[in-house]
Parts: structure tokens; sequence; C-alpha cells
């Protein structure tokens, strides 16, 4: 009997062992709404204990997915040493710079997750550019138009969720000359205020492509709108909890609470679940100073 060919799909997610939860989360959403597609899961072994290895491959396995272990090439660790870096970059934040220098020629596109995200359909449109010059698809990040005029370019995509062309991308950059590129644009405070997303815009400016933003939704500030449009919100395909606002704190109150939960329960102790719900309260004192926090925020931004 002739097996079935079942679609395959690479994907990649960076973490270290405090993101164990949420990664797994990440994980089993892809897989429950992606069914008959097989993924290769890729990432870097380097801040992650045997533990939190063994766990994802244990969730991986219960969809018949794949996880692959990468460890950093020797130079670029080297060469990510000399780079200059700021206090809030830190050193992982370029490893997915170099996925197309350590995953072998086979693979032509890869699928990058954050692991503050919730996926809830197909995520094939991501892996479809329609323009050969695309190296990279993403979606708009919410604030694109004023990070995008402060960079100077026209498209500036939010890197939660980014789809690579890795031969596109080896073509353009060796690993070395990539790391020159970055070291240059560090050289421009105003250049790295977001850190590695500006990077990423900057290295890949005119070879981007941006799909709708139900592919990568970010919440906060969409919220009210979100509340007002139910269809909207069912058709969200990733939906990207952006900020400090994270559904796996006690105190999340904005949307998709309930959704993410039915995956979070699992992980948590009978008291870690009370807690859950007890932070409620709490989460209505701190939504309203959030919400004081960003009009201030926009008052200094006005100014
Ligand atoms: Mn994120």
């Amino acid at each position: 009997m002739e097996r079935e060919k079942t679609m395959e799909r690479h994907i990649s997610f960076c973490c270290d062992d405090n993101y164990l939860i949420p990664a797994c989360i990440m994980l089993e959403s892809l897989m429950k709404n992606n069914q008959g597609v097989r993924f290769i899961a890729h990432t870097f072994s380097d801040d992650l204990s045997e533990d939190s290895i063994r766990k994802f491959e244990s969730i991986l396995r219960s969809g018949d997915c794949e996880l692959v272990l990468h460890e950093l090439p020797e130079n670029a660790r080297e060469l990510i040493s000399n780079a200059p870096t700021l206090a809030h970059i830190s050193i992982a934040t370029y490893y997915r710079l170099f996925l197309p220098y350590v995953i072998d020629d086979s693979v032509d596109m890869i699928l990058y997750l954050d692991c503050d995200i919730m996926i809830r359909g197909s995520v094939e449109t991501l892996f479809g550019a329609k323009d050969p010059n695309t190296l990279i698809v993403g979606v708009s990040d919410i604030n694109e138009e004023d990070h995008a005029n402060r960079i100077g370019v026209d498209k500036y995509v939010n890197t939660g969720v980014l789809t690579l062309d890795l031969p596109g991308i080896r073509k353009m950059y060796t690993a070395e000359s990539m790391l020159e590129e970055i070291s240059i644009i560090m050289g421009q405070p105003e250049n790295i205020v977001l850190g590695d997303q500006d990077i990423i815009n900057l290295l890949f400016k005119g070879h981007i492509e941006e799909v709708p933003i139900i592919y990568n939704f970010q919440l906060l500030i969409h919220k009210k709108y979100c509340m007002k449009n139910p269809a909207l919100m069912r058709r969200i395909v990733i939906a990207h909890f952006i900020t400090g606002d994270k559904p796996w704190n006690n105190d999340y109150l904005i949307v998709f609470a309930r959704e993410y939960y039915s995956y979070l329960r699992k992980y948590l102790t009978p008291w870690q679940r009370t807690a859950w719900w007890l932070g409620k309260p709490k989460g209505v004192v701190n939504m309203f100073e959030r919400h004081k926090k960003w009009v201030d925020l926009q008052k200094a931004e006005a100014k």
C-alpha cells in the first residue's frame, strides 16, 4: 500500500528554559490547527536544558512532528561576541539570523515563530511569497508608519512571525557579511530602538512582503477594536501577545484569555489554576494602569 504523502513544513523558534510553557502552547496550537501537515521544528540548544528538550520532543511527537536541534556555529558565536551589544539586546536575539547558515540546503522556506503567540488556523499563506525578490514574509507592525519613517524604510514588519527564504538570504549575505552589516546598523542608535526587529527590517529592506494582519494580530492596541469586531476575531490565525501583557500571567484579562487557558491549564498545579482566576480583579487594576501609561506615552510622543 502506498503511503499517503504528507506535506512537510519547517518552522523555528528560539527560547530558553523560562519560556518553556508558552513555547509548548505555541507548538501545540500550531499542530492542533494544522492537521495533515508534518512540522519539522528547528531550534538552538544553546540555552535549553535536557529537560526542556525532552518536553519539546514529547509535545511534537504527539503530533508526528520532529525537533531538530542546532548549535550556533563556533565562528558565529565569535562574530556575535565582537558585534556591539546593548543592555536590552541579548545575544539570543541574533540566533534566528543564523538559521540560513545552520539548516541544510534542502530546506527552502522556514517559518520563525515567537513563543508569545497562539495559532488558530492554517499557516499555509505564510509560505506563499508572491514576488520572486521576497526574502522575508511577515505582517506590518502595529506602529509600522512611525518605525518605517524612523529607520527610513517603506515596509516595517513585526518580527514575531516571519517566513525566511533561506537560499535567497544566503545569496544576499554570508554569515560574516551579515554580522558586518549588523555592526554598521548598530552604530546608529536611532536604528536600534526596537533591537533585533529594527535590524531585521533594515537587513532585508526592499525584500519584505506583507500578508494580512490576521497572520500576526498584535494584541493590546487592537483590544477595543477586537471586542467590537467578533467576526474579525474569529478569523485571526495567529494571535500575538505583544508587550508585557502575557496570557500566562494570572492578571491577564484581554482577548483570547479563555482560549489560551484551555492550553495552559494542564501545565498548572491546582493552586496555580485558582491563582490564575483569582488574579482577575488585580488584572482590572493593572488594565487601568496600563491604559493610563499608554495615554501618557501617546501624550509624550505627541509633544
Ligand atoms: Mn513576541
